[in-house]
Order: C-alpha cells, then structure tokens, then sequence
C-alpha cells in the first residue's frame, strides 16, 4: 500500500525538484514546461506516456500548443507519494532531452 509522504519527505522532494509547486487547496504538485512548438510538446508527451504506463502511475496534464501543465498526486493515497516524486524525476529528464525552456 502506497503512503503519503511525510512532510519532511516532502520538503526534500521538493527541494530536489526545481520547478515543482505545491497545489493549493490540494495535496498534489505541479510544473509548467514550454516547448519550441507542438511537435516538441507532444513528442514530450509520448515520451512521459509510455514511461507512466511502464510505472503504472500517471499524469494528470493540460496541453495547449507549446505548453505543457501536468499536476502529480496518488489517487490510491489520496495525496503525493513516492510515486509522484519518481514519475516528477523522469518527466523532467524527458523535458530536458525534448528541448524544454524555462
Ligand atoms: N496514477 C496516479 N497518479 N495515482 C494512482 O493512484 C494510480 C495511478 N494508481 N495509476 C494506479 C494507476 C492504479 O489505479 C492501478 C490499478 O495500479
């Protein structure tokens, strides 16, 4: 059974993820990523897709041309878990090789 994390867990996660918010009002994080353009931006999301399934544990996002917002939680604990901080991990490495800016 997945657990939620504690909040000092959660503090260091979220110190070791640059760009990562808390959500409020929510016990879930969230990033914004910009792309050069669509093609990027959905090549990007491909990418995180078939990592997620690989994980079984998946993104909530928003997508309009060149951006990306995705929102991380664990249903199952109803909150972040260690899920959540491993999928944030490989998501930013996809960005990072798929040419995301600021
Ligand atoms: N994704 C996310 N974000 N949270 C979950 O709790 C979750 C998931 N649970 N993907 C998985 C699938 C679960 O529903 C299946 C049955 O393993």
């Amino acid at each position: 059974m997945v657990e939620k994390l504690s909040a000092e867990a959660r503090r260091r996660a979220l110190s070791d993820l640059p760009g990562w918010n808390q959500v409020k009002d929510r016990d879930a994080i969230q990033k914004s990523f910009q792309f050069k353009n669509f093609n990027q931006a959905w090549g990007f999301m491909s990418r995180v897709a078939l990592a997620a399934e690989k994980m079984d544990h998946h993104p909530e996002w928003f997508n309009v041309y060149n951006r990306v917002e995705i929102t991380l939680s664990t249903h199952d604990c109803g909150g972040l878990s260690e899920r959540d901080v491993a999928l944030a991990g490989l998501i930013d490495a996809h960005a990072r090789e798929s040419g995301a800016g600021g």
